[in-house]
């Protein structure tokens, strides 16, 4: 019988509002620096907004990662080698995903993992109407904290896939366990194919999160009418900015929502002051040397195998294997 159709995913369920949106919005204004998680950029609108900074001609990291996919695909997809369990972390039906699925040779299964039911639920449809030889088993779960894999019909070395440098939004403590979590998911042997920006002038990393058209700025205070929407606050939109800038001491991008006069703000029955010209930090969005991530990625037992950059060395696409000895 022919599969045209992804199985239902294994995990929790999508809620409206997640969980814990309330109590880490308030957790964070009521820092002595304030802060959101970044993580909640991702509502519908959002996403949108996002895909239409993967285009915009200042984003630089999805073009190259593209770009190394297509020249390095075949290299890459035959160090995973044959009949692999390739797991990727975000729901791709993307063209990334497609360009690593089209050059596998015999992958066991693909396994999808997505916080987004909605979302991951699509993605994976689509793509087992692409590939209908192959076993698409999406886990619906948050990959920050651990998870098991549904059962698969078929065995092989685990490989994770993780695009986009989105280990950027990590600090380097959280992005070394999520980088651990790989590693025991994967086991001894198993391998991780990860994107990861690297260090570079300021001049081109900072208009990245500065676009011309201002899809960023959109991007980042949409954070604040999610908040609105979903816990009822009254965040007025105009009365903040987007600002975002590059710290050398950290290599790191830093994004901001300053508010433009003294200003109360209400959520979930708290009240937040604000000054003029203070700010709520929404996103660090770290560039590592190639030493500085091989270092981390060292301290979560994997090993750096193969690195290959764009032609200008802007962003890297990096395979890594999880040392036999557990780090
Ligand atoms: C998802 N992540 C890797 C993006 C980045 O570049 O840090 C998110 C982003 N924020 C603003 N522009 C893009």
């Amino acid at each position: 019988m022919k599969r045209h159709t992804a199985a239902p995913p294994a995990g929790t369920d999508d809620p409206a509002a997640p969980p814990d949106f309330l109590r880490e919005v308030l957790a964070g204004l009521s820092k002595p620096r304030k802060e959101l998680p970044c993580k909640y950029f991702y509502d519908a609108r959002g996403s949108r907004l996002f895909d239409r900074i993967c285009r915009l001609d200042e984003y630089y990291p999805t073009r190259c990662e593209l770009a190394i996919l297509r020249r390095h695909g075949p290299e890459l997809a035959a160090r995973l080698g044959a009949g692999c369990v390739l797991i990727e972390y975000g729901s791709g039906s993307s063209l990334k995903t497609r360009l690593l699925l089209d050059r596998l040779a015999d992958p066991a299964a693909y396994v999808p993992v997505d916080i987004s039911r909605e979302h991951l639920l699509r993605s994976a449809g689509a793509l087992a109407r692409r590939y209908p030889g192959l076993e698409v088993a999406p886990v619906c779960a948050d990959f920050t904290a651990p998870f098991e894999l549904p059962p698969l019909r078929r065995r092989g070395r685990r490989v994770v896939y993780f695009s986009g440098s989105t280990i950027s939004n990590f600090g380097p403590p959280e992005a070394t366990a999520l980088l651990a979590n790989i590693a025991r998911l994967c086991g001894p042997g198993g391998g991780l194919l990860i994107g990861v920006d690297l260090d570079k002038d300021p001049g081109i990393v900072e208009p990245a999160y500065n676009d011309a058209l201002g899809v960023t700025a959109e991007f980042n205070l949409n954070l604040l009418a999610r908040i609105n929407r979903e816990l009822g606050a009254d965040f007025r939109l105009d009365q903040f900015r987007h600002h975002a800038f590059y710290d050398a001491g950290h290599t790191r991008i830093e994004m901001h929502l300053v508010s433009l006069r003294p200003q109360v703000v209400r959520v979930g029955g708290e009240t937040f002051a604000f000054a003029e010209g203070e700010s709520i930090r929404t996103e660090y969005s770290y560039k590592y040397s190639l030493g500085a991530f091989r270092q981390l990625a060292g301290q979560a037992g994997l090993e750096v195998e193969r690195v290959r950059t764009d032609d200008q060395g802007l962003y890297s696409v990096q395979y890594l294997s999880v040392r036999r000895d557990g780090g």
